[in-house]
């Protein structure tokens, strides 16, 4: 295995333990010799990627977005935009450390001078929706008077409020259903009926567009590793 390639690996493996005791005790809490044990890679290896427990928290930060497998181009963006809830609600119900740890570290007030920005990850998901949401406006999927703007900053806020009160009432066990009921909500008001009629909110889609998704992303990372 070439160095750089090895080095890469490495420092997943660290990010990910990181995720991991981020989920299981909080930033406070968390410290960088539970980080090694998890990994069990050398101090020196943590530090020569890392210099401290905050540069961890913001790479794990940073890395919420992309933790996200990319779902599969559907016929309607709106039912894509679906579809992403759906996949993230589906890693949040069975326990993706990475999601699992990065949203906990965003939504965790923590001290007011812990100096993790968490913003970081919440603006890569306003973007986003900006994206989609500008896509379906020009695709026709929208009703004339929506502010896109607006809408992309409610979906990631409202998708925030349904995943903390599904964690404070069932420990994710309705994570799925929860956010397949905000996105009908939402989009029965934003999306135009032509539209809205086609539209498939069926939880289940949760797990079969992860499985999807992760297939294809799968594929990829073995496209680039065998040149
Ligand atoms: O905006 C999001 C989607 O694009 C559409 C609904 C998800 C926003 C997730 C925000 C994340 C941070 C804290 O979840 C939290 O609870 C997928």
């Amino acid at each position: 295995m070439a160095q750089q390639e090895r080095a890469i690996r490495t420092r997943q493996k660290i990010v990910l333990a990181a995720a991991e005791l981020f989920d299981e005790v909080g930033y406070e809490a968390a410290t960088i010799s539970e980080v090694l044990k998890k990994c069990g890679v050398t101090k020196g290896a943590l530090y020569f990627h890392f210099s401290s427990k905050e540069e961890l928290a913001q790479e794990v930060l940073a890395g919420q977005v992309a933790a996200l497998p990319p779902v599969p181009e559907r016929e309607l963006l709106l039912q894509q935009l679906t579809d992403e809830a759906l996949v993230l609600a589906h890693l949040l119900h069975v326990g993706d450390p990475m999601v699992r740890g990065s949203v906990r570290l965003t939504v965790d007030q923590g001290s007011p001078h812990d100096g993790l920005d968490r913003r970081v990850p919440m603006q890569g998901w306003i973007d986003h929706n900006m994206d989609v949401l500008s896509r379906a406006k020009e695709a026709g999927e929208l009703l004339p008077h929506v502010d896109i703007p607006s809408a992309a900053a409610l979906f990631t806020g409202s998708f925030t409020g349904v995943q903390v009160l599904s964690k404070i009432m069932t420990g994710h066990g309705d994570i799925v259903e929860k956010v397949a009921d905000l996105m009908r909500t939402l989009l029965s008001a934003i999306a135009v009926p032509g539209v809205l009629v086609r539209l498939d909110f069926t939880p289940s889609r949760a797990e079969q567009s992860y499985e999807e998704a992760a297939r294809l992303r799968d594929a990829a990372a073995v496209a680039v590793a065998g040149g």
